[in-house]
């Protein structure tokens, strides 16, 4: 973004947060950026304390104008992610135009060039791979292509992809936990004609009303400070954390008007799968789902709670006039059973640990077990707003999932003698065991043991569609919305989904790319600390 693009960015929030009529918190630091100090409101909520870091024009998640040619160095920085206590943390820079940021929003539209030098400052090898984006595998940041520390590499690609919120993060093999959770991710989103429009039909501002969510669980200990120490059992099951954040948020809160908020949420967790919803007093307010990994869906779906596995994202509206301001209303996610049926045992991992909102101050060295309820962010309706745009019955134009006749693929996730496999084997960086003719459309029938826990499945390179789901718990039986038993979060573009014990999912893809020679790519479980032993295989497009 240019000087004066950025001028306009800060002009822009700061009208919108006038004509809106919220002055605490975020908008408040937004208008003293502009000049125009205001006074909070209300004092933060005592549960809630934290302002929730929201993308600005600088810093932390700062927006990133990513048609221009870039420099991204990966980092040890420093960041207050307790709040007034900066501490150590591991993050994406950038300066443009003489601004610094942190992991920021990289911005772009659909057909733009993207270019970037990567340069890795840490000590240990590490490479960015753009989660979603249909890259050559020059470009994906295949754990092959790692670089030491002090080296550079260079990407050059054009996005393809239809707009969506994609995200990026380390890959380097044996060591994506780890950098991933001490915090190099951040979000990658593309625009292109359809989205504008929907930016339009409901005056959307990205940061203002149109708010990434990027939740993450971490682990502090009792020195407040971001560790990655997984033993054994957080290898078998996932490196789960002692706190869950929302925008590197501990407890964050949100103010907002009586409007049609748009919330694009991204599950950066090493592991956690969530079952997110939208508490308001003893019940849960209803929201549109709009779209999932790979952009919109063709319309929106009225929904209360939605799984999203770790690396999914939901792309969600939420209507605030229904629930009457002043009110307040929380972003959980409800417990459920987080099915570690691999064990005779189905305790959750973690001890039980004082839950992340109990506002005690008292040491937490345990983990807050998988599938246990969390209060994430507190929405605080407050003011009224002339408003009264509604929720566009249409969303984009998305194609039917591709067609075929061929017998499906089967690719099986288990686990035998402590190790998890796919079809039998652990990754081999050098190995293609699987070979996709280029451009043939091929079913994979995704089979998770029923001795096993919960994969979320991603595939590099490509969106796939989800055909169908077999043998599903009822936690995801209840949700289905069509006879082939999937739920509302599988009917877009997806490049996550998850596999629970004992399920089926047919999912299907048109491996057809412009790249000339052969490409490798990757298909892999998500809950980091299973990529990082060896969930993971290569497949190879063959020209
Ligand atoms: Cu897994």
């Amino acid at each position: 973004m240019n000087p004066s693009g950025r001028r306009k960015f800060i002009v822009g929030a700061a009208a919108a947060v006038g004509t809106a009529g919220i002055a605490a918190g975020v908008a408040w630091w937004r208008s003293r950026d502009a000049g125009l100090a205001e006074p909070p409101r209300e004092p933060p909520p005592a549960d809630f304390p934290n302002a929730l870091l929201v993308p600005g024009p600088s810093g932390m998640f700062g927006v990133v104008d990513a048609t221009q040619p870039l420099a991204i160095v990966a980092k040890a920085t420093s960041h207050p992610l307790v709040p007034g206590k900066p501490g150590p943390m591991l993050a994406y820079e950038i300066e443009q135009d003489g601004v610094r940021f942190l992991n920021p929003v990289l911005k772009t539209r659909k057909g733009a060039g993207f270019r970037a030098r990567f340069w890795n400052a840490l000590d240990e090898e590490s490479i960015i791979h753009w989660h979603g984006l249909e890259v050559d595998s020059n470009n994906d940041g295949h754990p092959h292509y790692a670089i030491p520390g002090g080296a550079t590499y260079d990407y050059h690609f054009t996005v393809t992809n239809r707009a969506a919120t994609y995200w990026y993060h380390a890959h380097p093999h044996h060591l994506t936990g780890k950098q991933v959770h001490l915090g190099l991710a951040g979000l990658l989103i593309v625009e292109d004609d359809e989205e504008l429009a929907l930016q339009q039909a409901l005056d959307l501002t990205f940061g203002v009303n149109d708010i990434p969510l990027v939740i993450q669980d971490k682990r502090f200990d009792d020195s407040g400070a971001l560790i990655y120490t997984p033993d054994a059992q957080d290898r078998d099951h996932g490196y789960l954390g002692t706190d869950a954040l929302v925008n590197l948020t501990p407890r964050p809160y949100f103010d907002a008007a009586p409007r049609i908020y748009r919330f694009r949420i991204l599950n950066a967790s090493n592991a956690r799968l969530l079952r997110l919803a939208f508490r308001h007093g003893e019940g849960l307010i209803d929201f549109h789902l709009i779209g999932s990994d790979g952009g919109l869906l063709d319309r929106p779906r009225p929904l209360q709670e939605a799984f999203v596995p770790a690396g999914g994202r939901l792309d969600v509206l939420l209507d605030l006039r229904a629930a009457r301001s002043p009110a307040d209303l929380t972003l959980v996610s409800l417990p459920f059973d987080p099915m570690y049926n691999e064990s005779e045992s189905s305790a959750p991992a973690g001890d039980h640990a004082p839950h992340a909102t109990d506002g005690s101050d008292a040491p937490r060295r345990s983990a807050i077990p998988d599938g246990a309820a969390l209060d994430l962010l507190r929405i605080r309706v407050r003011g009224k707003a002339a408003y009264q745009r509604a929720v566009p019955q249409t969303l984009s134009f998305l194609a039917p999932p591709p067609a075929t006749d061929a017998a499906p693929r089967v690719i099986t996730f288990d686990l035998a003698g402590g190790v998890w496999r796919i079809n039998g084997m652990t990754y081999d960086i050098k190995a293609t065991p699987i070979v996709v003719k280029r451009g043939a459309t091929e079913v994979w029938e995704v089979r998770n043991t029923a001795r096993g826990m919960p994969h979320p499945v991603h595939l590099h390179g490509f969106q796939s569609r989800v055909l169908s789901r077999e043998g599903s718990p009822p936690q995801q039986q209840s949700l289905a919305v069509d006879p082939g038993g999937l739920a509302a979060t599988d009917l877009g573009w997806k490049d996550t989904v998850t596999v629970w014990p004992g399920e089926i999912v047919r999912i299907v893809t048109d491996f057809s790319h412009p790249y000339l020679g052969d490409q490798v790519y990757m298909v892999h479980c998500h809950n980091l600390e299973h990529a990082d032993h060896g969930m993971m295989l290569n497949f190879r497009i063959a020209s």
